[in-house]
């Protein structure tokens, strides 16, 4: 299996975090590919080769335009306007304040764009944010050119990041890059299969009302888990898209028994669908060691997860999103991998 990697993920490294009314050092740090190169190394991949630039063509389709001169220059004026740490937004839309549009103010524009307090923007955040897409539009290429499957080392990750909102630890949503690639190529119907602990709100969001793209998504129950105001089994798509969005959360303890039948319901879906290509978010933090997550699944789950995803028998691209366990991270990462190809 190809894979694919940029060294530029480095340029985003922020100091903090805000977790529990503290500044921690952030959860989604550079270490984490680390040990996900390591344990590729170790189990016989394909040399990580260097995507190359982002082609921000297909990334404009898709993203909302003020969103990007956002990420594209707002570094650039936080620092004009005389401010002195990192970019964390303090101020929101909210409800009741839906209207809300985009401010002059830097403060201000930061918050409009920002979904979750907890992730900063620092000089080289929008740089390693196209480095990760990046990553996976080379993962995307090299499947749509007959390579049956190929995995994009992203980071920083891409699920929660919407049209016009970064959070959650993500700037471009990834997958759902690579699923409108795949539809420009010519493929008629995409499948995207979250499996990160976390609800993929942004993807969800980003093709709730079109029915050409399925998003299917296992994760900590909203009531409990970050995201929090999306994720519920209800929200299964409107317009064009009702029927193609399968939201099926898990309540704290989850473990395979669980976590497993989710999947198999998500992959039968999926079959029903009959897309033509399949994006994998492929988080890691199900894992019963990650530190910011519930669930229970042990290091050889990944595995079987791996294996069932490949009876899809579908062109595969996936992309890295979370987990924060990080010495398992590689060993889970790499078995969802490993249980796909054999
Ligand atoms: C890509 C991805 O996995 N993003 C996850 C973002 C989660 N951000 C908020 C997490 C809040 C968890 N609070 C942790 C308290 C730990 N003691
Ligand atoms: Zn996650």
């Amino acid at each position: 299996m190809q894979v694919f990697f940029s060294e530029d993920h480095r340029l985003h490294f922020p100091q903090a975090e805000l977790s529990g009314g503290q500044f921690v050092t952030p959860y989604e740090r550079p270490s984490r590919v680390e040990y996900i190169l390591r344990q590729l190394r170790e189990r016989g991949f394909d040399q990580p080769a260097d995507p190359g630039p982002c082609d921000m063509a297909p990334i404009r389709g898709l993203m909302d335009p003020g969103f990007l001169r956002f990420l594209e220059t707002g570094w650039d004026e936080w620092i004009a306007a005389g401010m002195k740490g990192e970019m964390i937004s303090a101020t929101n839309p909210v409800r009741r304040t839906q209207m809300a549009r985009e401010p002059r103010n830097i403060d201000g524009k930061l918050g409009y764009y920002c979904l979750a307090q907890e992730t900063a923007i620092t000089a080289g955040t929008w740089r390693a944010a196209q480095s990760s897409a990046a990553s996976a539009q080379a993962a995307q290429r090299a499947v749509a050119e007959g390579a049956g499957a190929a995995f994009a080392l992203c980071r920083p990750p891409g699920h929660h990041a919407t049209a016009d909102m970064f959070g959650g630890y993500c700037f471009l949503n990834n997958a759902a890059i690579v699923a409108q690639m795949f539809r420009d190529g010519g493929a008629d119907r995409v499948a995207i299969l979250d499996i990160d602990f976390h609800h993929g709100n942004g993807t969800q969001d980003i093709f709730y009302e079109r029915g050409d793209v399925l998003f299917a998504s296992i994760h900590g129950a909203p009531e409990d888990a970050f995201p929090y105001f999306l994720g519920y089994a209800d929200e299964t798509g409107a317009g064009a898209g009702e029927g193609a969005n399968l939201n099926l959360p898990l309540l704290p303890g989850a473990g395979w028994d669980q976590w497993g039948s989710a999947l198999d319901t998500a992959i039968a879906r999926i079959r029903d669908f009959g897309p033509q290509a399949l994006v994998v978010s492929l988080g890691v933090d199900a894992f019963k060691d990650d530190p910011i997550s519930f669930f229970k699944l042990e290091s050889g789950d990944f595995t079987r997860a791996g294996a069932a995803i490949a009876r899809l028998n579908l062109p595969t691209v996936f992309c890295m999103e979370g987990g924060y366990a990080i010495e398992a991270v590689g060993i889970n990462t790499v078995n969802v991998l490993e249980g796909f190809l054999n």
